[in-house]
């Protein structure tokens, strides 16, 4: 893919080299997998006040009223939203944990945006979008299955306690799917595609779980 090429010529190479040494040797894997329930903190992880950072090496820069989201695929009515599309459908609010499966979590995560649910009941996805790709505007992709994306907690968000996320954090609006490692929460979020077929996504592609439950440590393709 010619797209993907000129992307790794941009990004940190090494960063991706050694994240995915990381995959390959199975570091932060703690084998204490099962705790649901009973911690609030997954095995392997440890709680960050602060917020880092993480991202190919590119942070695009997309002003506000450039931002356009394509809602496509398997879908019945397919769409494409402006910010202030976006903002005329439903608002909600959640308040959720960040699990990074660099083994950072972050607590109490305010977040104001679009339900995943209401997307969906704008543009109707047919009965056999059982999966769902989530493309950015640095190149970046994650996949999904259609129920993980549609949780009741999924929201395409723009607002981080009380203001508009930053730049490097993905605004203007990036996907926040909480009960998953933070890699499957794609930043800058530039098209959602629907599909009957699983793809694997950057991470997917890389030694990365194709799921990603923080709860049973899903951190690399080989668990
Ligand atoms: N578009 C895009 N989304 C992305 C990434 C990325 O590189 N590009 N990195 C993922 C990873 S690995 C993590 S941990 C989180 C980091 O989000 P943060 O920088 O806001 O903490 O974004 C995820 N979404
Ligand atoms: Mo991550």
């Amino acid at each position: 893919m010619a797209n993907d090429t000129s992307l790794l010529g941009q990004v940190k190479q090494k960063l991706i080299d050694s994240k995915r040494k990381w995959a390959d040797e199975g570091r932060l894997l703690t084998g204490k997998a099962g705790l649901k329930g009973r911690d609030r903190l997954p095995p392997g992880q440890h709680e960050v006040k602060n917020w880092p950072v993480l991202d190919l090496g590119v942070q695009p820069k997309i002003d506000l009223w450039d931002w356009q989201l394509k809602v496509d695929g398997l879908v019945d009515a397919p769409a494409s939203f402006t910010f202030q599309d976006l903002l005329a459908l439903p608002q909600s609010e959640d308040v959720s944990d960040i699990h990074c499966v660099t083994a950072w979590s972050r607590y109490d995560n305010h977040w104001v945006g679009v339900r995943t649910r209401d997307l969906i009941a704008r543009v109707r996805p047919k009965p056999d979008a059982r999966f769902v790709m989530c493309h950015a505007y640095d190149g970046y992709t994650t996949n999904l299955r259609f129920e993980h994306f549609a949780a009741e907690d999924a929201l395409l968000a723009h607002s981080w306690e009380g203001k508009p996320i930053t730049r490097e954090h993905g605004g203007p609006v990036r996907m926040v799917i909480p009960r998953w490692y933070f890699w499957k929460s794609a930043k800058w979020i530039k098209r959602i595609e629907f599909t009957a077929k699983d793809r694997p996504g950057f991470w997917e592609n890389r030694g990365y779980h194709n799921q990603g439950d923080p709860w049973t440590e899903q951190r690399y393709s080989r668990d």
